[in-house]
């Protein structure tokens, strides 16, 4: 991942442009809305590019699974914007959600990896994220990679639409250039990860739980458990755990806590707490020097800070990495999990 991000990062600003961004810039300008297709591991990028979008550009934006919204029947017209994202740029789902939004006047951005792809070609302009050839079937640094794209899409239509304050986009240029130094940092916790995944990879089940930019990242945390170590995993918002999966937590259950220092951390810390009192068995990942939540977690897992809005880069990393170590302590094949295609092409 880590090689090639800052190389990623420019080529991913190149594209943006260079990949007919700037001829529907004023759409984008002026959108009244988004929406965002695609399956898996895309479909989380996508609700982080929610966030971001709406956070820096105001503009109101929807995620949806392109495998249900291409059976249904959308409200979709000539003004929306409808950005498909894929690894693979092959997805059947996704590239039938493309067809039905083009077919009633919506322009299609693409984000794939795959120069030439179906989608690509199906889309009116788009980014490639060229973080390839992803050699494991589930999707990892293309995640990184769409989300780096996104966030710099969501910079750049904030700024044209006035949204974003030059001095916070200043700082947030720095800070995604600080991004690779902070992946490969990351990359660091693998031995502990080690530690941890040896401790946990029995577990029948496990509870992921992420506030605010971390809801996505626990969603994809959890799929990636799924995927490749056969787990099974529910991600959740922190704050709906009360609703439903709290009924699930006593002392053998692993909850892993994306709990990083960003708005929605005082309410996080509630969070533990409230699976603490049911004896849950907690995993926290955290931002470095936190002195709070370790106290309350059986393990910690600490993360170098980052700009909230960047917090999924780096926060994903260690999930991915405890994903991959319980898969492999598990005997599973890793790159080849069984009922999974690189393309889901039907
Ligand atoms: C979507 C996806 C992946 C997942 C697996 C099956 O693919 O769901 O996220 O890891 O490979 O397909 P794509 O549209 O992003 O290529």
């Amino acid at each position: 991942i880590h090689d090639s991000m800052r190389g990623r990062l420019i080529a991913a600003n190149n594209h943006l442009i260079m990949g007919g961004f700037r001829e529907y810039e004023n759409k984008f300008i002026n959108a009244k809305r988004i929406i965002i297709v695609a399956c898996g591991t895309s479909w989380h990028a996508g609700l982080v590019a929610e966030y971001l979008i709406e956070d820096l550009a105001r503009i109101p934006v929807e995620v949806e699974y392109a495998s249900e919204f291409r059976y249904r029947n959308p409200v979709i017209t000539e003004g929306d914007i409808v950005i498909a994202i894929s690894q693979s740029g092959e997805t059947a789902d996704t590239l039938a959600a493309i067809e039905l939004a083009k077919s009633k006047g919506a322009t299609i951005f693409g984000i794939c990896n795959v120069v030439g792809s179906s989608i690509a070609r199906a889309s009116d302009a788009g980014a490639y994220t060229h973080a390839g050839p992803e050699i494991g079937v589930a999707s990892t640094k293309a995640f990184t990679a769409q989300v780096t794209v996104l966030t710099l899409l969501a910079m750049i239509i904030g700024s044209k639409r006035g949204t974003i304050e030059d001095s916070k986009l200043r700082q947030l240029m720095i800070e995604l250039e600080n991004i690779p130094a902070k992946v490969e940092k990351a990359l660091e916790l693998n031995e502990k990860i080690v530690e941890i995944s040896e401790e946990f990879k029995d577990a029948p089940n496990c509870l992921y739980l992420g506030r605010g930019y971390n809801f996505p990242v626990a969603l994809e945390g959890a799929l990636k458990l799924k995927e490749i170590s056969y787990i099974h995993a529910e991600g959740y918002p922190a704050a709906e755990m009360k609703h439903g999966p709290i009924a699930l937590i006593d002392e053998n259950m692993p909850v892993i806590v994306i709990a990083t220092r960003d708005s929605s951390y005082e309410k996080i810390v509630s969070n533990i707490q409230e699976v603490k009192a049911r004896k849950g068995r907690i995993i926290a990942i955290v931002t470095e020097g936190d002195q709070v939540i370790p106290a309350m977690a059986e393990y910690v897992i600490e993360v170098p800070e980052t700009s909230e809005f960047l917090t999924p880069l780096v926060s994903v990393i260690p999930l991915q990495l405890l994903s991959y170590h319980i898969a492999v302590m598990r005997g599973c094949n890793v790159d080849q999990p069984r009922n999974l295609a690189k393309s889901v092409t039907v």
